[in-house]
């Protein structure tokens, strides 16, 4: 079902602040930043390698208010792992099946993500303990990031 771990999010206070530092320890670097209303966030995706199933980031993630989801998730828990992101092939079908299986989707349709994606997440409660995304990832284009998604038939 998984390609790959897509992404690890980690909730910050300060989005700047935290590139910096993970430019710094890691020598990341930053392909992507957006805003993202729906979500409640400003990201900025850090490359860490592409495999065969793709590519792999950090995403950083700085609240837009308190009364978002990750604006909540730091005033209770603090700065921190946030959630994890796993590559799928077809975002709607993964969710089909893991729907069946008892696990309660946060969303029953795909949602826009970062570098344009499409994501859902999973409840935490029941992927014991770990809030979970699915990621399916934009479609490839001619000449660009040749493992993003292997989209040929
Ligand atoms: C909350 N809980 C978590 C959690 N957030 N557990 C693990 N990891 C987290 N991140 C626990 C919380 O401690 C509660 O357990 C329980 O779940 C219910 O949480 P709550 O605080 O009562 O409820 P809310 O209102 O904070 O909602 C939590 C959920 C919400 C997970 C339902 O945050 C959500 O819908 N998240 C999905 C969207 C999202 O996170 N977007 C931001 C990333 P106890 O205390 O009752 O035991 S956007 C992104 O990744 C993008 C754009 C991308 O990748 O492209
Ligand atoms: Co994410």
């Amino acid at each position: 079902m998984f390609m790959r771990i897509d992404h690890v999010g980690i909730a910050c206070h300060d989005l700047e602040e935290k590139i910096a530092l993970f430019e710094r320890i890691f020598e990341l670097t930053v392909v992507a930043r957006e805003v993202n209303t729906e979500q409640g966030v400003r990201e900025a995706m850090l490359h860490i390698a592409d495999g065969e199933g793709g590519g792999s980031y950090i995403q950083l993630l700085e609240p837009l208010g308190p009364d978002t989801p990750v604006g909540k998730f730091l005033a209770k828990r603090g700065e921190g792992v946030h959630h994890v992101a796993f590559g799928v092939p077809d975002v709607v079908h993964a969710l089909e099946k893991i729907g069946d299986r008892g696990v309660r989707l946060l969303d029953k349709r795909p949602r826009h993500g970062s570098l344009d994606s499409s994501i859902a997440f999973l409840h935490p409660k029941d992927v014991g303990g770990m809030l979970t995304e699915l990621v399916q990832a934009a479609e490839r284009q001619a000449g660009t990031t040749p493992n993003a998604r292997n989209t040929d038939t």
